[in-house]
């Protein structure tokens, strides 16, 4: 990476600390990442955006707020970016995926707090993050009662703008949600002093979108028997997906999509014929967690779909482009995202049709559970799942982690074994 210390101190980082972190990702993604055989060639450039993860972005966010723009920072796929980029600002995602940051934020929340609430804090805390340095204004949502409460920590140090999710999926919800949406576009263009009109926010429904489009040209190309590209690999632009420029992000997922389309046509594969396609659904992988990914596919699987927010949530559904009214366009953004199945609503039965419905578009063998500690809500809907899944004999495996590396064995062991029973 190119030398941003100059940039890290002018955003008052721990300069130190995060010294530590930039030690240990390029060992990490080089382990998991680099050591993959026969890999796209278009995955060079995810391979450079998390080379540089803490420098090219943060430096293109600050060269935009030089020029007078706003930069927003989210932590959920039910926060509207349409509405950010209508008013010439940025949405960047921040959801923690690191347990670098977990004991930072350990310093202020319960211990039994889910390690994505706790690595979102610490980062911002610690100092140890450039992009919770530079956003202007932190958008949280009410989805589960951690986040809810972190909202209030972190508003101590950064102005919040907390949008009001209803948990149930009524017209009356759907409604509610719009009226939020509403006011979100109020609060935005106080802030950046830019007005959203109707164009503009055709214009940028367009560009989240394409960006949509493609993820989902990506994943459909997991459904191949012979697979193009490894679990690991669409996992890694996924993830990208949340903080990059979305019209290079877009350029070059679909730059990568026509490189897999031959690989197709080729009959090239990543994995020998008869690998256990595994889907994994459940609690979200934020950058840089990719233990289970690796764990998979260096035990004889392969991911070859997420049904995660990371994953099918973030771009299954597009926004109905059609409409040519303020109204009508924030409606449509309502019923987009109401769409999204998170276990925060209730009852939450579109989540267990998609699992099913994925199982079968993916030609799964086997799905596995995921769970991040101390998460309540998919914890319990996790009842659900196993059960829908065993009734249409589907193989689940319910597996609880975090960030730490201490159950890596004890998993391996586990993964290993269910993916053993799939080939008999
Ligand atoms: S839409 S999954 S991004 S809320 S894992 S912080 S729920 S205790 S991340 Fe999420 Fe939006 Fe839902 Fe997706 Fe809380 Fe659970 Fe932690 Fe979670």
């Amino acid at each position: 990476m190119a030398d941003y210390h100059k940039m890290w101190e002018s955003l008052g980082m721990d300069l130190d600390l995060h010294d530590q972190l930039c030690e240990v990702l390029p060992q990490a993604f080089g382990d998991v990442y680099l050591s993959q055989e026969n890999r796209p060639e278009g995955m060079d450039y995810f391979n450079f955006v998390v080379s540089e993860i803490h420098g090219v972005r943060p430096a293109e966010l600050i060269e935009h707020q030089k020029k007078g723009g706003k930069v927003f920072g989210t932590f959920c796929v039910y926060v509207p970016d349409e509405i950010v980029f209508a008013a010439d600002a940025i949405a960047t995602g921040l959801c923690g995926g690191s347990q670098f940051w977990v004991p930072g934020g350990e310093k202020v929340l319960p211990k039994n707090t889910c390690p994505l609430i706790k690595a979102s804090v610490g980062a911002r805390l610690d100092r140890t993050c450039p992009f919770f340095r530079i956003a202007d204004m932190y958008v949280g949502e009410t989805t589960c009662d951690g986040k809810k409460k972190a909202w209030e920590i972190l508003a101590e140090d950064v102005p919040v703008h907390v949008m009001d999710l209803p948990q149930m999926k009524r017209a009356k919800d759907i409604k509610a949600w719009a009226e939020e949406i509403e006011d979100f576009k109020n609060v935005v263009e106080q802030f950046t002093g830019n007005e959203i009109t109707v164009e503009k926010l055709a214009a940028s429904i367009r560009l989240i979108n394409d960006k949509r489009k493609a993820l989902a040209r990506l994943y459909d190309l997991r459904k191949n028997e012979k697979l193009p590209i490894s679990g690991k690999d669409a996992l890694l632009v996924s993830q990208i997906a949340f903080y990059d420029d979305p019209v290079r992000f877009t350029n070059m997922t679909n730059e990568l999509c026509d490189e897999l389309d031959k690989r197709v046509k080729d009959g090239v594969s990543v994995f020998p014929e008869g690998t256990k396609r595994i889907m994994l659904t459940g609690t979200p992988l934020s950058i840089p967690n990719w233990k289970l990914h690796n764990l998979v596919e260096t035990s004889g699987g392969v991911v070859v779909c997420e049904e995660m927010c990371t994953g099918t949530r973030y771009f299954e559904n597009l926004v109905d482009e059609t409409k040519n009214t303020m109204e009508e366009q924030i409606m449509a953004l309502s019923e987009r995202y109401m769409h999204i199945n998170c276990a925060c609503f209730t009852p939450n039965t579109g989540r267990i049709d998609d699992i099913l419905r994925l199982a079968k578009e993916y030609q799964v063998d086997g799905i596995i559970d995921v769970n991040l500690k101390f998460c309540g809500l998919y914890d319990t809907e996790g009842y659900h799942v196993e059960k829908a899944m065993k009734e249409a004999g589907i193989p689940v495996l319910g597996i609880e982690t975090d960030y730490t590396d201490s159950d890596a064995q004890q998993l391996r062991t586990r993964i290993s074994a269910f993916i053993e029973m799939l080939n008999n």
